[in-house]
């Protein structure tokens, strides 16, 4: 088991678009643990494999509040069940000490792949589909701070890039 470097926005890495998944091998579920044990570490509730410099889609999650249910979305699909859009706030660990509320489709349904190999089909509403799309954003090059004014992500870029600038000196 590992903990991985985490991007940190704005590194141009976390733009890449993710290749899907042909086949889920043992390296995959390797991978997969490894994002488990850093996510958990960080601590966070969802870690895309482009946060990890892995451009590949696959996606882990936990929002239990004891590391209970762990799931894993290769190759997720979604299909809006309802258009209607709610406002949640939003953190992501590329983007440490920023949270800003964004507006998502409200209830979707997703498609995608187990850690076997397995398709499989998950409703989601709620903390569930706020971030199965924030995360399939992730897979897609994009970061919730591109959903704010240009004015808020500057401002976000420069504070992020100044304590880039620090801990490099301080390393
Ligand atoms: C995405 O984000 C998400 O700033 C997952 O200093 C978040 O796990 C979707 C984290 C909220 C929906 C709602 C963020 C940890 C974790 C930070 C995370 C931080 C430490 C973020
Ligand atoms: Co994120």
């Amino acid at each position: 088991m590992a903990i991985l470097e985490i991007l940190e926005f704005p590194d141009p890495r976390l733009r890449k678009i993710a290749k899907p998944v042909e086949t889920v091998t043992d390296e995959h579920r390797q991978l997969i643990k490894d994002m488990f044990e850093t996510m958990y570490d960080a601590p966070g509730i969802g870690l895309a494999a482009t946060q990890i410099d892995v451009h590949e889609q696959i996606i882990v999650m936990d929002l239990s509040e004891d590391k209970s249910e762990p799931r894993v979305f290769i190759n997720p699909s979604l299909t809006i069940l309802e258009g209607n859009k709610e406002k949640m706030q939003e953190g992501c660990l590329s983007v440490p000490g920023f949270y800003e509320d964004i507006e998502r489709v409200e209830h979707c349904l997703i498609n995608a792949t187990d850690e076997n190999g397995k398709a499989y089909e998950l409703e989601a509403e709620g903390l569930l589909a706020v971030c199965i799309q924030h995360e399939m954003d992730h897979l897609n090059g994009k970061l919730f701070v591109d959903y704010l004014s240009n004015m808020k992500r500057d401002r976000i870029r420069k504070k992020l890039e100044k304590q880039h600038r620090i801990a490099a000196k301080n390393a």
